[in-house]
């Protein structure tokens, strides 16, 4: 046998185990010996029927996805799927862990299924770019419908293990030793005797399909699908399994497959993937973490009960601070109302609410902090606030505990400077809603230890948020680039485009929304307030705001919305008041289109994410495509600003961000050397070691 690949015979049982650390994942080094391990047991006398298990914590993960784009080895996971279907004799599959992709798919190709009850199966293909071509698109609809199978491959969302019993997915769900329940499962299905009906044979579930409510179904998911070519693919080979024969079905698979695979928008997102995971590793791999039993969060406003949620979500006890008990009960109330509405959404069960809510203890006196590990003030955005407030920390937190700050902005160098262990502090700026954003920016201070930073990155995870460290600037990495997103914003107003044709732009790019709608979701008053605490203007903004159009929170912001509805209705009220402002200063208007658009709003992007990391902001550049598609909607499709500016060339960056330099003059458009070093060595990591 191989080191990736065991058999052991169980009476009449043959188990074939494969233990490929750290997912068994379905590599070239594991499919071999397992074609070859079961093409023999397949004709074994003595082996009445067989089970595929995995070591470790879990079984198939999926392909290999570091494989991909590189030269197929034979067989290919669909030729082990084909020869698992020769076997006339019972096949189970046992499951732990997480069936997802390939390893789901190599489920599928055996008769039965067993799972645990906290295992988890899915088909998360479309995350990367693609759709299963491991017969996925084809098979599942058979087992569980076409309508659920669908929704499963389009969304990449994996099922528990008892949804997956009601579907039909899996045939058992065994508690206790799992491999001897299958091994005694397997036995009995021999026992029964056959014959065993594979699959890719089981048409019942096909035949009631309904391909007018099918299409209609698929056409609601296309329109979300914001320009990604995969979950349209997905969609197209899920119908191909209702029209089409078995064997049709699977060939139509493997076109659209092998058209993803090799498309940009797969290699972005193959991109992501790694970089995500490169993201959370920090220096110093074997280093101690601390221990993090119990956490306290300073303001249980919008941003402090959303911290407090995010961290009881993940099991935590919270002790959660306020200055008052008005304003504490507040918040609490907030935090119970929040975990309701998902209660009656279906996403959280009663008991879990119940379980979370447990986790709360309130207080308005910093001496009930003195048992936490962790501590993340989310007061008001102040310098002197939060000074004030770590000073206090400082005082009564225990030695060892780390002390987080939440700022957007701030200089966390200063914060810690207002206390006498620097070493304890970090930056945990989270993006709102807290409970919900995945990204967390991880500010590390200059005396920031290495065992708090390694401590805070890997708790991130375990409370589902994706961590990106980052250095002290203003802004750090997210909102920096931000701003130069949106520096032209109003320029590009005065000369003649609208909010809805910068929005637009913005939307066939493939962002959920452009920077107007944004804003009138988030509220143009936070940013009123921003630029008048730092004696800025933008002129536009500011008048809407004196009017008291905030955005939807008022029914009026760039746009109208009517009814309390949530659509942006373009407002003739704004467009004059812009054609006034750009009277006043006297610009000439023109038509300006969404080439321009972009160039004026994303390249920039860019060229502010070259200087971070010519100063060392960000680690490396994948660092900061995790930050802007995880905190601010970069489509994944395009890998996020620093993988998009290899897409788009770097040296046509660089040349339009020099011809609106010298048009303007304006600095936004001086291009940093790093990018025009990247447009020269054609990557990042060439240009930064260059
Ligand atoms: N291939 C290669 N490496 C993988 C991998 C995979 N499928 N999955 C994880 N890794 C690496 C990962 O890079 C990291 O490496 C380590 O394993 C631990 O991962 C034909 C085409 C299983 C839920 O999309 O969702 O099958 O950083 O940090 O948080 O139709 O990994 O340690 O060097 O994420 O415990 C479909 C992807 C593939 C599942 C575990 N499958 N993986 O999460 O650990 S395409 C997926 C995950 C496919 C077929 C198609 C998660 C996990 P390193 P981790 P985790």
């Amino acid at each position: 046998m191989s080191d990736f690949v065991s058999v052991a015979k169980h009476g009449g049982v043959a188990v074939v185990t494969i233990d490929n650390p750290p997912v068994n994942a379905m590599s070239f080094h594991v499919r071999e010996p397992l074609h070859q391990a079961l093409a023999v047991l397949r004709d074994e006398p003595s082996v009445a029927a067989i089970v595929i298990a995995c070591a470790g914590r879990t079984f198939v993960a999926g392909a290999d996805i570091t494989e991909f784009g590189k030269p197929v080895q034979q067989p290919e996971l669909r030729a082990v799927i084909a020869l698992l279907e020769t076997i006339a004799k019972p096949t189970v599959a046992a499951i732990h862990g997480t069936a997802l992709g390939g390893g789901l798919e190599l489920a599928l190709g055996c008769h039965f299924r067993v799972a645990g009850a906290r295992a988890k199966l899915g088909l998360p293909e479309v995350k990367l770019g693609l759709l299963p071509g491991g017969g996925g698109t084809v098979r599942l609809p058979r087992l569980i419908g076409v309508e659920k199978a669908l929704g499963m491959i389009v969304s990449g969302t994996p099922i528990g293990a008892t949804e997956a019993l009601e579907a039909g997915l899996v045939d058992a769900v065994l508690d206790g030793d799992l491999l001897a329940r299958a091994v005694r499962f397997a036995s009995e299905m021999a026992a029964r005797g056959g014959p065993f009906t594979p699959v890719r044979d089981r048409n019942d579930r096909l035949a009631v399909a309904d391909l007018a409510a099918f299409d209609r179904q698929a056409a609601e998911l296309a329109k979300k699908a914001r320009g990604h070519e995969a979950p349209i693919a997905c969609a197209e080979a899920v119908r191909g399994a209702i029209s089409l024969s078995f064997d049709e079905a699977l060939a139509a698979e493997r076109e659209l497959f092998l058209k993803l695979v090799a498309g940009d928008q797969a290699r972005a997102q193959r991109h992501l993937f790694f970089a995500e995971r490169e993201a959370a590793k920090v220096p110093g791999k074997d280093l101690s973490r601390r221990k993090i039993a119990r956490v306290g969060v300073i303001g249980a406003g919008t941003m402090g009960g959303g911290i407090a949620m995010a961290f009881a979500n993940g099991g935590f006890p919270v002790t959660l601070l306020e200055t008052s008990q008005e304003a504490l009960q507040r918040g609490l109330t907030t935090i119970d109302r929040n975990y309701a509405v998902s209660v009656s959404r279906g996403s959280l069960t009663e008991a879990a609410r119940q379980q979370r809510l447990g986790l709360f203890k309130g207080s308005t006196d910093y001496a009930d902090l003195a048992d936490c590990d962790l501590i993340v003030e989310a007061v008001f955005e102040e310098m002197a606030v939060k000074q004030e407030v770590f000073g206090k920390l400082d005082a009564v937190a225990k030695p060892g505990a780390i002390l987080a700050t939440n700022t957007s902005y701030l200089d966390v160098n200063a914060i810690a400077a207002s206390t006498s262990r620097p070493q304890d502090v970090v930056g945990l700026h989270f993006f709102s809603p807290a409970n919900v954003m995945k990204l967390l920016e991880i500010v590390r201070a200059e005396k920031t230890a290495p065992d708090a930073l390694a401590t805070v990155v890997e708790l991130a995870r375990r409370i589902g948020k994706v961590p990106v460290v980052v250095g002290v600037c203003h802004g750090f990495v997210g909102n920096r680039m931000l701003a130069a997103r949106g520096a032209e914003s109003e320029a590009l107003l005065f000369e003649g485009a609208t909010p809805s044709q910068i929005d637009k732009a913005f939307t066939e790019f493939g962002w959920p929304m452009g920077p107007f709608q944004m804003g009138d979701l988030a509220g143009l008053d936070i940013g009123w307030r921003n630029r008048k605490a730092r004696g800025l203007t933008a002129v536009i903004a500011d008048t809407l705001c004196e009017q008291g159009r905030f955005g939807q929170k008022t029914g009026s912001g760039f746009y109208r919305y009517e009814n309390g509805f949530r659509t942006p209705v373009p407002d003739p009220e704004v467009e004059a008041l812009i054609r006034a402002k750009a009277a006043e200063k006297g610009i000439a208007r023109r038509a300006i289109d969404a080439d321009e658009i972009i160039e004026r709003t994303l390249y920039p992007l860019v060229n502010e994410g070259a200087k971070i990391l010519e100063e060392k902001i960000a680690a490396r550049a994948s660092d900061i495509d995790v930050v802007w598609v995880n905190g601010y909607g970069f489509p994944v499709g395009k890998g996020g600003p620093m993988f998009w500016a290899g897409l788009e060339g770097a040296g046509k960056i660089v040349e339009r961000l020099d011809h609106w330099h010298e048009r303007t003059a304006r600095p936004i458009f001086q291009p940093a050397p790093l990018l025009r070093r990247m447009a020269e060595t054609g990557t990042w990591e060439a240009a930064v070691g260059g």
